[in-house]
């Protein structure tokens, strides 16, 4: 049999599926991925460490949105690519009694392709956070030259809604997450380099619980060696395959 006839086959008799996704589900959408190919993004000569940290949002929050609307200018121009759109279908099909997606993304590129449940575990890059009293406001509602956004509750200065290093991963995200790790009889990983903790850290707990992990990478990561199978390619192509009944 081979690999992808018996993640089929996994997949047939499974009833709970987790997916957890990076930034390679979206690079043939056009999405930057982070990290990959040898390379990490850089931007006006900073490396995203450094402007995706707690410490940027201290020190300058309006370079810190211009990144960020540089970069959802982008993601706005991009449309969801057929790896998103078979991970909906599996979905909305009901072949699973449960499915759902933890994404690291930001961009709601799952959303967008018909996923209704969708973790977002570093949080989204359509929403603004208050930095006084966490009220959220949708950035699409929000004049681009209001820079910082202003909290419509309070007032207050907002940043993006996101979750940067040496910030807390939303705590209800990481109880769903939990769930989903320790009930899923299916753990596939799509297109993360798996170096960034804590979601690195969801396959190892599914795979505890005995779920079969799949990981589908053009390249090897750190979680190769804790899968059971991994699938050398494009999330665009073999997803779609993965799912054809
Ligand atoms: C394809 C493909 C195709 C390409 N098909 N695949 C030492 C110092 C300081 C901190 C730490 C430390 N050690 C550990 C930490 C903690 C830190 C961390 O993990 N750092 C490591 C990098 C070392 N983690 C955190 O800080 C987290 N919080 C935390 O731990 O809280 C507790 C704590 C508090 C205080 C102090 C310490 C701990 C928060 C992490 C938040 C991550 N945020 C970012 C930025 C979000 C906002 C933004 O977008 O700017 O999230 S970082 C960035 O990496 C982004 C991504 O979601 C995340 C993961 O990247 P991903 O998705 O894996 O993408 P890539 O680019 O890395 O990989 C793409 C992959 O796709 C590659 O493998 C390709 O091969 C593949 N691919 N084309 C399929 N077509
Ligand atoms: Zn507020």
């Amino acid at each position: 049999m081979s690999e992808i006839q018996r993640c089929r086959d996994r997949l047939r008799k499974a009833s709970s599926l987790l997916v957890l996704t990076g930034a390679g589900i979206s690079a043939e959408s056009g999405v930057p991925t982070f990290r990959g190919g040898g390379g990490a993004a850089v931007w006006r000569g900073m490396p995203f460490e450094v402007l995706s940290s707690a410490r940027m949002v201290e020190e300058d929050l309006p370079l810190v949105w211009e990144w960020f609307d540089y970069r959802r200018e982008k993601v706005l121009a991009c449309e969801p690519n057929a790896g998103h759109i078979a991970v909906a279908e599996a979905e909305l099909s009901g072949r699973f009694a449960s499915l759902t997606v933890i994404t690291q993304n930001i961009d709601g590129l799952h959303q967008r392709a018909g996923s209704r449940k969708v973790v977002e575990y570093h949080g989204s890059i359509h929403t603004a956070r208050c930095l006084d009293c966490g009220e959220l406001r949708d950035i699409a509602s929000v004049d681009v030259a209001e820079r910082p956004p202003g909290c419509l509750k309070c007032a207050g200065p907002m940043r993006p809604n996101v979750v940067l290093f040496g910030e807390m991963i939303p705590l209800d995200a990481i109880a769903t997450a939990r769930d989903a790790a320790t009930g899923c009889d299916v753990c596939l990983v799509v297109g993360t380099s798996a170096v960034v903790y804590p979601a690195n850290e969801i396959p190892l707990a599914a795979r505890r619980n005995g779920a079969f992990v799949v990981e589908v990478n053009p390249e090897e990561t750190p979680l190769t060696a804790s899968c059971d199978v991994s699938l050398r390619g494009n999330a665009a192509a073999i997803l779609p395959e993965l799912f054809r009944e």
